[in-house]
């Protein structure tokens, strides 16, 4: 679990924040997971649109905030919280109703959690490469410097993280993403998705018969992998109709549903993929069985 200390937040007004405020972006994928959660629960809360198109992220009152850079982040009555998995648990304990979290299980939906988390770059991998066009997604250098310059420090140390994100995007920068990145992150989902494939012929949610907080996380996923143009009728059928089911909520669909500016560039951007035979099923070796 990645905690703030109080020294850690520069932004000193959102310590005066009474009530459940997010600082989220419409089309972040954990901004997306969260904003279900919210929903599903019935939470009120206020937004407050950090506007990545724009690197709003890398401004110094959202870095007094987040040093790390990234949505979306929670300050519940005064308490600021990072990592979409850390503000999952800790909505889920303030407030358990209805619960996500089958019960007796929380340890292992955590631990799926983090399996999810842990795949967090390889969907920005797919979607830089197969629903965003590089032009449009690449960082300015002069807010990268910003970013790498801010003395933030998460937990009172400096952010080991940061390098992580720092190198990511100067990668892109340099070389967009490669054959070879996108194979490894299309291949490290398919192994996911291979194996929740079983359990879905026999049971409706990913932990059983009851919806949880990880169908919410793989929906997100396999909403944003679909965009993308992976192939899961033919792949995975039981992973594709439970995210049918899922779709067809509204409290699901309101979340991920792209503004049509996007779906008309990631649809032009697919059909000039498909005429150069580089779309992610080819360039990934998707292929049944
Ligand atoms: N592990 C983090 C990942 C957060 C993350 O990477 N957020 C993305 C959006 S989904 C972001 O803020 N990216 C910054 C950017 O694109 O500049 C979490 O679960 O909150």
């Amino acid at each position: 679990m990645t905690e703030l200390l109080d020294e850690d937040v520069k932004t000193r007004e959102v310590l005066a924040w009474q009530g459940v405020h997010l600082l989220h972006f419409r089309g972040s994928s954990c901004s997306q997971k969260t904003r279900i959660f919210l929903n599903l629960k019935g939470i009120d809360w206020v937004s407050h649109h950090v506007d990545l198109a724009r690197q709003a992220n890398y401004e110094p009152w959202f870095l007094g905030i987040n040093p790390r850079g990234l949505v979306p982040v929670l300050v519940h009555d005064g308490v600021v919280h990072i990592e979409s998995n850390d503000i999952l648990a800790h909505l889920e304990e303030a407030f358990p109703e209805p619960s996500l979290i089958p019960e007796g299980r929380h340890d292992e939906t955590l631990r799926r959690l983090e399996e999810e988390d842990d795949l967090h770059l390889d969907v920005r991998t797919l979607t830089m490469r197969f629903v965003i066009p590089k032009a449009l997604a690449q960082k300015k250098s002069r807010s990268l410097d910003t970013y790498e310059r801010d003395p933030g420090t998460v937990g009172g140390s400096p952010d080991t993280h940061k390098q992580v994100e720092l190198e990511f995007w100067q990668s892109f920068a340099r070389q967009g993403i490669t054959d070879a990145q996108a194979q490894a992150s299309a291949g490290r989902f398919r192994r996911v998705y291979e194996r929740i494939e079983g359990p879905l012929r026999e049971q409706s949610y990913l932990m059983g018969p009851e919806l949880s907080v990880v169908d919410i996380a793989w929906f997100i996923y396999t909403h944003r992998l679909s965009e993308a143009g992976y192939p899961f009728a033919s792949l995975h059928p039981h992973v594709h109709s439970w995210y049918r089911s899922l779709l067809r909520r509204e409290p699901f669909a309101k979340e991920v549903r792209a503004p049509l500016p996007l779906r008309v560039i990631t649809s032009g951007l697919h059909a000039l993929q498909a005429v150069q035979g580089r779309s992610l099923a080819r360039v990934a070796g998707l292929q049944e069985g």
